[in-house]
């Protein structure tokens, strides 16, 4: 296997020695970019801008120590996919198992030996890089790229109890692709894949704000979780969206509804309260999209 470095990798090095950092640097500088922290409070911080595949973690620090700093980051699951070694003079076997039981991945020994630290971080950059892999292959829709069901459903169920704790409303909006049947039985399923890749590609570029999320519902249907979205902002959002798969221009000439192809967009919002669940929220604009195919397609029905 190759030992190239891995350009789009960052190992952040946390150590309260200048020297060390200094040789730790030199040691795998080849293998990804390196940035340093001094303390664990800012290393902390820098992980948290940075999200480095990897953290070399020193031990025995003045202030907050390597453990300390260790169960900050593995408790934040925002920072859930950079992995920890930490680095350390002790190296007695209860302090090896010290350092994996704390979260971390791996253990590197001081004195340091460059040939080893190049070894270990080798390993885990492309250990790293499966994991990202199947982190996509899980949440992703690998048609579209939008997320997938599963991805959906649970951060439908987190932010739902999200926005009922913060007493905020939550918007989701239901797509279906109209008459797509007729547009395969015209072009053929692979010309209707690419379809469906343009669609997704519309429906992604309208949900670009914070929080709001796409994915692949099933087949031709997708949904979109639109945070905070009151009921004006359901109208405009629904409106435009059906506007701007009208606006890619697919051509449809088997289409009853236009010769080009076209969405129906069903949407509702809701403040939870208590006892309210997320499948109702669902059903509620499953029952609107409902509407908007019968009452012709091409529209949105809040
Ligand atoms: P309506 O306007 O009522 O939604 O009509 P429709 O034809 O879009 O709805 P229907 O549910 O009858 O058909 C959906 C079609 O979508 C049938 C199915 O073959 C097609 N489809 C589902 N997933 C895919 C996919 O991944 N690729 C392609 N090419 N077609 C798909
Ligand atoms: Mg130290
Ligand atoms: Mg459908
Ligand atoms: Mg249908
Ligand atoms: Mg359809």
């Amino acid at each position: 296997m190759s030992a190239a470095p891995q350009a789009d990798s960052t190992i952040l090095i946390i150590d309260d020695n200048a020297d060390t950092i200094r040789l730790l640097s030199a040691m795998v500088r080849g293998q990804a970019r390196v940035l340093f922290a001094t303390s664990g409070a800012a290393g902390i911080d820098i992980a948290r801008l940075q999200r480095p595949q990897l953290i070399l973690l020193d031990v025995e620090m003045a202030g907050m120590d390597g453990f300390a700093v260790c169960d900050v980051i593995r408790s934040d699951p925002a920072l859930r996919s950079s992995a920890i070694i930490f680095v350390t003079a002790q190296s007695t076997p209860e302090a090896e198992i010290a350092c994996l039981d704390a979260g971390a991945v791996d253990f590197i020994p001081k004195p340091l030996n460059a040939a080893v630290v190049q070894a270990r971080v080798r390993t885990h950059l492309r250990l790293q890089a499966a994991l990202a892999t199947l982190d996509g292959l899980a949440h992703q829709d690998g048609m579209t790229g939008l997320f997938n069901r599963r991805h959906f459903d649970n951060q439908l169920a987190t932010e739902f109890a999200r926005h009922r704790r913060h007493r905020m409303p939550l918007g989701l909006a239901l797509v279906d692709v109209d008459h797509f049947k007729l547009y395969n039985d015209r072009y053929g399923h692979q010309q209707g894949d690419v379809c469906l890749q343009q669609v997704a590609g519309a429906i992604r570029e309208g949900a670009r704000r914070p929080g709001e999320l796409a994915a692949r519902y099933g087949g031709e249907e997708f949904v979109v979780l639109l945070p905070n979205t009151d009921h004006d902002g359901l109208l405009t959002y629904g409106d435009w969206l059906c506007r701007r798969i009208a606006a890619l221009n697919i051509a449809h000439p088997t289409a009853p509804t236009a010769p080009f192809v076209t969405a129906s967009v069903g949407l509702c919002s809701v403040l939870p309260e208590e006892g309210d669940t997320a499948e109702a929220l669902l059903h509620t604009a499953d029952m609107a999209l409902y509407e908007a195919k019968r009452a012709g397609r091409n529209r949105s029905v809040v």
